[in-house]
């Protein structure tokens, strides 16, 4: 091992360094916030602040222009997510989550790219109960958002029960040892007795300043990449063997956030360091985060994420940092081969004769809409569900582990209500994946959950024409460069710019393992169909036996592949 010198970037601490070291371990003014009477926002301090505790103070943006011309102040809401590590969620929990919504919230729930739900339109003075009932049903909102490590997130899929039972263990350990000690969320929303001060508060991993950024985790199970696990700041890729869990490869510096315009910042790929075993996972997680806490950029925030210190640090450098730490080495990777990152839709039997059946939920939005009623038809299955929910990494449901004598009445309701599986509709939008973009958040530049859809039926019309109705291409929209949906890893990408006008990347590869590049910038509707008008006969007529889109986007010559995140804008 050996003994090079790391540094941290120079610089002046940003704004929300000073507000995290100012927070008595992310308190704030939060509890005098909460009670003020008068506005229904709060000090973008503590708002700062709010996130750790998985929310953020939003405004409906449908009717800021509107309430402005009232001289009224922005239609403030909360908006919470929920800390589900994997996924999994229980009917009971579900009901919940339902009920939530209709009561406290806006009617509907997203499932998130993470794996979670998020619950839009809280107003303030709903907020400390909301979160106590969540809290009543064994879930939590603490780190869903903020500079810490965020939902971890595991393959889903139960059909290969007993090692995906192992890595949803692992996920959930991680997620547990990985959350901060404060006390403050227990203080501020669950009415626990005041302990500021004391040595449990010290947060030992963290620290008083916690990290430079976010920071995300994700457990791939080959042959399926679902979490998309090159995004993610520090990755593992279970290795089984014989039906055995034998351990993980680790990849880091993953991530895809950027801002338009500026090289300085880009989507990377996690790249590989090695391989360790299930139960070195935890500390070595540990470890690789003091690393980012170390060394991180506490002064640029948009430079900040973890990987950022890889590639700025090396990788070999972090991973000879990190041995230090550990006192240990990594063993050489193990080779693993992925398929796909999307889902793989409707009724799959597991092991012990469970059943498991994943549904397709457009944009992840489940909602009571005019002619689907999909928030209903879940909640009547969550009232007679004997298995659990798996919330998916694009967005989708699984009804899982259902009972050979329940699967009947699963079906019943499932048509009752016209559930659908998404196989009536073209490969193409069963493989897209949209960011909620407006109204409710407050950096969209762009429309994208309300738009893609609308988009993607005009897009059919070309698919269906050149007979790939059943060709699955990934398409994913974002209403800004932050990626919130991985757009750099749909085969078809679109970032906002303005209303109405996209970036248009192309060239990921369908296993997640390439980013794309940018074809076409700020253009409309009508370019983005006469581009794919273009492209996609080419592609019906000259793939290759098997070929992926993005794979011949590259080969045909109609954009250049991105070979790493540093030649992303290139
Ligand atoms: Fe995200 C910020 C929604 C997954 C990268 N993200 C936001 C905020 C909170 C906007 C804000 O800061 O004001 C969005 C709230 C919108 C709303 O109204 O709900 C938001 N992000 C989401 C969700 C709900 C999108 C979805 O439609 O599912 C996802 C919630 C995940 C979860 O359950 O924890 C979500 N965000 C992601 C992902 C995908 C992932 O993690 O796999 C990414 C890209 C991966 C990554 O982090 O590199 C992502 N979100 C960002 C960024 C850019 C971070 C960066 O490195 O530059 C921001 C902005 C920021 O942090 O400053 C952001
Ligand atoms: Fe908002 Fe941008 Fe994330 Fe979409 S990608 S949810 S617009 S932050």
């Amino acid at each position: 091992m050996g003994n090079r010198i790391l540094k941290a970037p120079e610089g002046t601490p940003s704004d929300v360094e000073r507000i995290k070291d100012d927070s008595n371990y992310l308190r704030g003014t939060l509890a005098e916030s909460m009670l003020e009477p008068i506005s229904a926002g709060i000090s973008d301090d503590d708002n700062r602040l709010m996130k750790f505790h998985g929310s953020y103070l939003q405004d409906d943006r449908d009717l800021r222009n509107e309430r402005q011309k009232q001289k009224l102040e922005p239609a403030y809401q909360f908006m919470l997510r929920v800390r589900l590590p994997g996924g999994v969620a229980t009917p009971a929990q579900w009901l919940v989550m339902d009920d939530l919504a209709q009561r406290n919230g806006n009617g509907t729930l997203k499932l998130t790219t993470r794996m979670t739900f998020q619950m839009h339109g809280v107003l303030k003075w709903n907020m400390k109960k909301t979160i106590q009932d969540i809290h009543a049903s064994l879930m939590d909102t603490i780190a869903a958002c903020g500079d810490v490590n965020r939902n971890v997130m595991c393959n889903p899929n139960p059909e290969q029960s007993e090692i995906h039972t192992e890595v949803y263990e692992w996920s959930k350990k991680l997620s547990e040892h990985l959350l901060p000690r404060t006390r403050a969320y227990h203080e501020l929303w669950l009415d626990e007795e005041k302990v500021a001060g004391t040595a449990e508060e010290a947060e030992p991993m963290y620290g008083p300043l916690y990290l430079p950024r976010k920071f995300k985790i994700g457990i791939a199970v080959p042959p399926s990449n679902d979490i998309d696990v090159y995004s993610q700041d520090l990755g593992f890729v279970a290795i089984v063997e014989e039906e055995k869990l034998l351990g993980f490869n680790v990849l880091i510096g993953g991530g895809m956030g950027m801002s338009h315009g500026d090289k300085e910042t880009y989507p990377q790929l996690g790249k590989t360091i090695g391989f360790c075993t299930p139960d070195q996972i935890v500390e070595l997680a540990e470890k690789i985060i003091t690393i980012q806490r170390d060394y991180g950029n506490r002064s640029e925030r948009k430079n900040a994420r973890f990987k950022y210190t890889v590639d700025r640090l090396g990788l070999e450098a972090v991973k000879e940092e990190l041995e230090n730490r550990l006192g240990w080495t990594l063993q050489d990777a193990k080779p693993y081969h992925f398929d796909h990152n999307g889902d793989r839709y409707g009724w799959v039997k597991g092991v012990k004769g469970k059943w498991h059946y994943t549904l397709f939920v457009e944009g992840g939005r489940v909602a009571d809409f005019e002619n689907y009623k999909l928030m209903t038809g879940l909640r009547e299955i969550a009232k007679v569900h004997s298995g659990d929910f798996r919330l998916t990494a694009n967005q989708n449901v699984i009804i899982a582990n259902v009972p050979q004598k329940m699967k009947k009445q699963i079906d019943q309701l499932i048509a009752e209500y016209g559930l659908t599986d998404g196989k009536h509709y073209s490969a193409l939008r069963r493989s897209s994946m949209a960011c909620v973009a407006l109204p409710t958040c407050g950096l969209a530049m762009a429309e994208a959950e309300r738009y893609l859809p609308v988009l993607i039926d005009k897009i059919e019309r070309i698919v269906d024409e050149n007979g790939l109705r059943n060709e699955e291409i990934t398409i994913r929209m974002t209403g800004c460069p932050n990626g919130c949906a991985r757009h750099a890893l749909g085969e078809i990408g679109f970032i906002g710019k303005a209303p109405g006008k996209y970036n248009m990347y192309l060239g990921a590869a369908f296993d997640g393992s390439r980013l794309s590049k940018m074809y076409k910038e700020n253009i409309g509707e009508e370019e983005i169909l006469n581009d794919l008008r273009d492209i996609l006969p080419r592609y019906a007529k000259e793939r290759e036996d098997g070929e992926h889109f993005g794979d011949y986007v590259v080969r045909a010559g109609i954009i250049s592949a991105t070979t790493d995140g540093t030649n992303f804008h290139n």
